[in-house]
Parts: C-alpha cells; sequence; structure tokens
C-alpha cells in the first residue's frame, strides 16, 4: 500500500482557533446541526477527473503540477497507480464519497471492447478500495465529450454510429456504477450543443438527446440500478450552446420529453454563474420543481469568462447554497461533490489538501449559519408575511380557484384602488444575514 503523504494522518477537527492548514476548523463530522450530523448534511464527495487528471494544463500550456503517483507510467499502468492514491487523499480528507467518469479511471481502448475490459480491471481496484475505505460512489458519468468520435456531440451527434457508440459506453458505465453501489448516475452535456445553427438540426437533435435518456432509464430498470439520474445543467463550453443550458431549460427538456419523473438536476455553481445566474436562483427553480438532486460545488471568477472550477471558500455563497437545500429538505440522494480544481499554480500534491479542507469547511461553516438563520425564524416569518395578503381574502379566493376575470374587475371596480404596497426591506433583510455570518 502506497503512502504518498506520510506526514499527514487523517484530517481532524480543531475548532476555529487552530492554526493548522491540515486540520478542519469548522466541518466537524459527527457535530448535531438541525437534527442531523454534519457529514450527513453534506454529503462531501471528492471528484476522480480533477483530482488524479487534473494536471495543470491549459489552453497556454502544458502541465505543471507534481504528481508523484504519475511518476513515469502511462495508459492502464498509470490508471492502476492513481487508485490507491485517490483513495489516500480521500481518506484523509474523511470524504464519504466520490465521482468518477469513465474514461478519467481508465483510458480509451483502441477499441470499446478494450475500453470495456480496462474499465473493468480499474473498477475491480475502486471496489477493492471502497470496501477497504468504506468510501462509497455518489454518482458515475460517462466521458462522452474528449474523444474526437464526439466533436459533434454524443446523443445529439448528426454521425448515428456515434450515438450508437455513446450509447454502449453509457450502458457499460451504468453496469459499473451498479457494481460499485453507486447512489447516482450524472449526465452533462459534454458537446450536447451546437458551435453554429447553420448546420444544425435543433429539433432532431433534442428528439435524440430524450431518446438517448429514455435508453438510459429503461437499462437501468432492466439491470435494477435504482440510484438517482441527474443531468448537469451548462449554458456554454465547449459548444457556445449547451442544450442543457441552465436549471430552468433543463426542467422543460425534461417536461417536455416525459423524463421529469426520471432525472434531477445536478447543480454547479459555475455553471449557474455562466448562465448569468446565481447559484441560489438555479437551486430556488430545481428545488420548487422538486427536482433539486445534487450539487457540484465550486466556484468561478468574476472576472474570468469561462469555467474555472475553483473551491468554494465564500461563506456568503455557501450559506446560499446551504438554506436554499435546508428550505426544499436537504440533499438526499445527492451531495457537496467538489466538482473543482487547484490552480495551475498550486503544483503539490499537498495543494489538493488545502483546497478541499478549505472547500469543506466554508460548506460545514454555511451549513452552521443557514441552519442558525432558520432555527432564528425572522427570515422565513418575513417572507411569509409578506405574502399574507394571499392567506384570506380575495388573495386565499384567487389561489383557490375561485375568482374570474370578471370577479375580480368587479372588486377592483368597487374598491377603486388596490392596498397600499409595503417595503420589500432588502437591506434590512441583507443586514439580518449578516448578523450569522
Ligand atoms: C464540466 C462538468 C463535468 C461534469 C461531469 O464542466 O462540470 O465535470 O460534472 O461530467
Ligand atoms: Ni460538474
Ligand atoms: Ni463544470
Amino acid at each position: 500500500m502506497p503512502d504518498y503523504f506520510p506526514t499527514l494522518s487523517r484530517v481532524a477537527y480543531e475548532g476555529p482557533k487552530s492554526k493548522n492548514p491540515f486540520a478542519f476548523k469548522h466541518y466537524n463530522a459527527g457535530e448535531i446541526v438541525a437534527g442531523k450530523t454534519m457529514t450527513e448534511h453534506l454529503r462531501f464527495s471528492i471528484v476522480y477527473w480533477h483530482t488524479m487528471c487534473g494536471q495543470g494544463a491549459d489552453m497556454f500550456g502544458g502541465p505543471t503540477a507534481i504528481r508523484p503517483w504519475d511518476a513515469g507510467l502511462s495508459g492502464l499502468d498509470l490508471a492502476k497507480a492513481r487508485v490507491p492514491a485517490f483513495f489516500e487523499i480521500a481518506e484523509k480528507l474523511g470524504m464519504p464519497y466520490y465521482a468518477f467518469h469513465d474514461r478519467d479511471v481508465a483510458p480509451h481502448g483502441k477499441t470499446l471492447r478494450e475500453s470495456n475490459e480496462w474499465l473493468d480491471t480499474i473498477a475491480a481496484l475502486l471496489k477493492a478500495q471502497q470496501e477497504r475505505t468504506g468510501i462509497k460512489l455518489l454518482w458515475g458519468t460517462s466521458q462522452l465529450f474528449a474523444h474526437a468520435r464526439y466533436m459533434h456531440g454524443a446523443a445529439t451527434s448528426c454521425n448515428a454510429e456515434v450515438f450508437a457508440f455513446a450509447a454502449a459506453q453509457v450502458k457499460k458505465t451504468l453496469e459499473v456504477t451498479h457494481a460499485l453501489g453507486g447512489e447516482g448516475y450524472t449526465f452533462w452535456g459534454g458537446r450536447e450543443g451546437y458551435s453554429t445553427l447553420w448546420n444544425t438540426d435543433m429539433k432532431r437533435e433534442l428528439d435524440h438527446l430524450a431518446k438517448f435518456l429514455h435508453m438510459a432509464v429503461d437499462y437501468a430498470k432492466e439491470i435494477g440500478f435504482k440510484g438517482q439520474f441527474y443531468i448537469e445543467p451548462k449554458p456554454k463550453e465547449p459548444t457556445k450552446h449547451q442544450y442543457d443550458s441552465d436549471a430552468a431549460a433543463c426542467l422543460n427538456f425534461l417536461r417536455e420529453y416525459d423524463l421529469l419523473p426520471h432525472l434531477k438536476l445536478n447543480l454547479e455553481t459555475n455553471h449557474a454563474t455562466l448562465a448569468g445566474h446565481s447559484m441560489q436562483h438555479e437551486m430556488e427553480v430545481a428545488g420548487s420543481a422538486g427536482a433539486l438532486g445534487s450539487m457540484d460545488a465550486n466556484t468561478g471568477d468574476l472576472l474570468l469568462g469561462w469555467d474555472t472550477d475553483q473551491f468554494p471558500t465564500d461563506i456568503y455563497l455557501t450559506t446560499q447554497c446551504m438554506l436554499t437545500a435546508l428550505k426544499y429538505g436537504g440533499l438526499t440522494t445527492g451531495g457537496v461533490n467538489f466538482d473543482a480544481k487547484v490552480r495551475r499554480e498550486s503544483i503539490d500534491p499537498e495543494d489538493l489538501f488545502h483546497a478541499h479542507i478549505g472547500g469543506m469547511d466554508a460548506f460545514a461553516r454555511g451549513l452552521k449559519i443557514a441552519a442558525a438563520i432558520r432555527a432564528d425564524g425572522r427570515l422565513a416569518d418575513f417572507v411569509k408575511s409578506r405574502y399574507a395578503s394571499w392567506d384570506s381574502g380575495v388573495g386565499a379566493s384567487i389561489e383557490a380557484g375561485k375568482e374570474t376575470f370578471g370577479s375580480l374587475e368587479k372588486l377592483m371596480l368597487e374598491k377603486g384602488e388596490a392596498a397600499a404596497c409595503q417595503s420589500g426591506r432588502q437591506e434590512f433583510l441583507e443586514n439580518l444575514i449578516n448578523e450569522f455570518l
């Protein structure tokens, strides 16, 4: 059993006064907050792709990261060497869950058959590590965007055999996810979108995407996979328009194609901001449709226009996330999944620890603050009283479906003017939230 971090034992909770960078200041796994342990609320998850495959390369330069477990290896040997390193990191961080893409745990083979065999080889290693550590699989996913065959998309490709290949790939990944006890399966669009409408039959592509998702739902039933399916909105990158552009667009698509009973949303902070929304907005949209599934926890940079996938450290953001999550009953099947990567300049293996510790502590604080705001009750009371006119009189009667344009005209002709509006008190509420930070 290699030990890449011999001087580092399991990261412990030392409380807010600790100066130890390898300790949690706020995430106290077993501490009860609003009736559940922090672990149960947050369901933290570490991703394989950024943690093990992120090398710091960008459009302007190659890899920078120092990763001792990668040394001199390539192909399947490299894939094998990464598994124990990943679980050492996950275990030392006390992560209850992880997530992977098929082609980041195992490489592309020359044929589908070879890729499947390699995935099986690695899945056996993942399984052994899951059993050794007790770390569980939050969700699996297929990587349907890196290979050249997916240049026009996968399920939305103009090439029917690419659709078929993608179907075969997802079939296999579903089997592996199921065998590893995965609690979910995520579809992120990858290249399901377009670069130009001049060459695109949008209606046909969307029909195909829906067919693809229905086939996945059917196959999950066939093999007895009961995990939750998620679709992950993102507006752009790599294509200029991704079909799963934001929560509202995803919900509309799922409804139109009768998929809403089968999929929930996996919302990612940086995707929300790329779509011109806040994460809180996206969570509200999903939550109010009963489709709040999971979170890809990261953050963007307001000064950069792409998916920078930074670790979340902003307490205001994590408070908003946890407040909205708690409002809709918390994360049940999903989790706080760190779809985040260290910066290109953060080259040391230990930076992976600083990054995750910071993200976990930021979410733990967000959770405690959100729980305190809820226990205090003033925010919820304010919102409730703001709508008091709907609790009785004409408001209650409209909500009960008892009024018409005619009856409302009669009422307003009698009254002559509507009741006076009250202040929205935005600044008062912003100050109230700050009391808890
Ligand atoms: C990319 C997505 C991706 C999904 C999984 O922007 O966030 O990482 O979460 O395919
Ligand atoms: Ni993501
Ligand atoms: Ni992303």
